[in-house]
């Protein structure tokens, strides 16, 4: 049986952590050599002059925002999640919630086009500002994972950002938003109070790519298990390994546990792609990462069935360790 480890909100404050603030517009062998030490180090970076434009996002958060503004019997219209579509607690199939509301798309323009339909009032500039968006992040995911091969030394720089190329790639895309605290209990006085919003887990896929309004609410578990706060900065990119990318790496780069919590007074939105392989494409190691010193760590699989593997499993269960050779 796989054991959640225990999940609390320590009352306690933890400084916040500086993750690595990495500058893409930097020397190319530069960058791909900070990449790959912020991976090995932390599983998570900051990019900055990451070329997504300003507009791009600026009309993502603008539907996201019109669509949760909505009353909760119109935003139902495009649930109840199963995983695509509205959700609201719920999260997955097997008893997860938390305090957040979201939307689940899958990155596949007829798919997307399908769901704004019952998202909002003008579906067209819905979808396009959602495929102007997972265009714009999936490119730079791309030259994310262009960089991390070339970093590690992985004779076909193109090999991880291929999967997520792919036609048949399984990306999704979420947004999500996290109400104040104070909506649910009244917060002791001159003090908020914080409730988990979503639950800790890994990202099963390769890459994410997370960007949110300037209100916090990210943690990450570092050695030693303490949650360190992560400081909001939405000129920035949080970019974090996901488990399929741990695997494909043999183990070099970390999938880190990361939760979200309510803030006290303010609503926080985020928006997630994850790029993901094809369902059957083989997630094969580059021979270069399997050496005598290092063996290869996991057995063969595909995306299908770690993704089925998921969501049989709760939110924050281990999954990749049943992937051990
Ligand atoms: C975590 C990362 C992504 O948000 C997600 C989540 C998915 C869901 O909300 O439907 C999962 C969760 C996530 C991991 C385990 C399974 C699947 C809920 C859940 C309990 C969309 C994803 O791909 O995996």
């Amino acid at each position: 049986m796989v054991v959640a480890p225990p999940n609390p909100v320590r009352s306690e404050k933890p400084e916040p952590i500086e993750l690595p603030v990495i500058d893409l517009s930097a020397d190319r062998s530069e960058v791909s050599k900070l990449i790959v030490k912020a991976c090995e180090q932390y599983g998570f970076f900051k990019a900055v002059h990451h070329g997504v434009s300003d507009d791009v996002i600026a009309a993502m958060e603008e539907e996201g925002l019109g669509f949760f503004t909505k009353p909760v019997c119109e935003k139902q219209r495009a649930g109840p999640a199963g995983p695509f579509g509205y959700g609201i607690k719920s999260i997955g199939f097997n008893g997860d919630s938390g305090e957040v509301e979201y939307l689940l798309l899958h990155t596949n323009p007829s798919s997307i086009s399908q769901l704004s339909h019952t998202i909002s009032d003008d579906p067209k500039k819905f979808s396009s500002a959602v495929s102007g968006y997972i265009e714009a992040v999936k490119r730079l995911a791309c030259e994310i994972l262009d960089l991390m091969a070339e970093g590690l030394g992985v004779h076909d720089p193109s090999l991880l950002s291929n999967m997520i190329r792919d036609v048949d790639s399984d990306s999704m895309f979420r947004l999500n938003r996290y109400p104040p605290s104070s909506f649910h209990t009244p917060p002791p006085p001159h003090r908020a109070t914080t409730e988990i919003g979503f639950g800790e887990h890994t990202d099963p896929q390769m890459l994410t790519i997370l960007r949110s309004n300037d209100v916090g609410g990210l943690q990450i578990c570092v050695a030693g298990g303490t949650w360190v706060p992560v400081t909001p900065d939405p000129t920035a990119f949080c970019i974090n390994v996901g488990d399929v990318l741990q695997a494909m790496t043999n183990g070099r780069f970390m999938s880190v546990r990361h939760r979200a919590l309510t803030n006290g007074f303010k609503y926080r939105m985020s928006m997630a792609y994850f790029g993901a392989p094809p369902p059957h494409a083989w997630l094969s190691v580059p021979p270069e990462l399997v050496t005598p010193h290092r063996p290869l760590l996991y057995r063969p699989f595909n995306w299908a069935e770690y993704k089925k593997a998921s969501y049989s499993l709760r939110l924050g269960d281990s999954r990749l360790q049943l992937f051990l050779k």
